[in-house]
């Protein structure tokens, strides 16, 4: 499955990184997209990983999830 993001704070290429490093860590996520000028982040994830538990990691690293 697929869920995408709205987050508010990124700008630039170190705050992708960091996201992409932060999401790719979690098991059963399979693929995570950044988009910086959108503020989107999508991810491929299976079932096992809920929506909540990407937004808290994209939280603890200081961005704004919007949904
Ligand atoms: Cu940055």
């Amino acid at each position: 499955m697929q869920t995408n993001f709205t987050v508010t704070g990124m700008s630039c290429y170190r705050c992708k990184k960091a996201i992409e490093k932060a999401l790719s860590a979690i098991a059963g996520v399979a693929k995570v997209a950044v988009d910086l000028v959108a503020g989107s982040v999508v991810v491929t994830h299976d079932n096992s990983v809920t929506v909540e538990t990407i937004r808290e990691q994209i939280e603890m690293l200081g961005f704004i999830v919007a949904t």
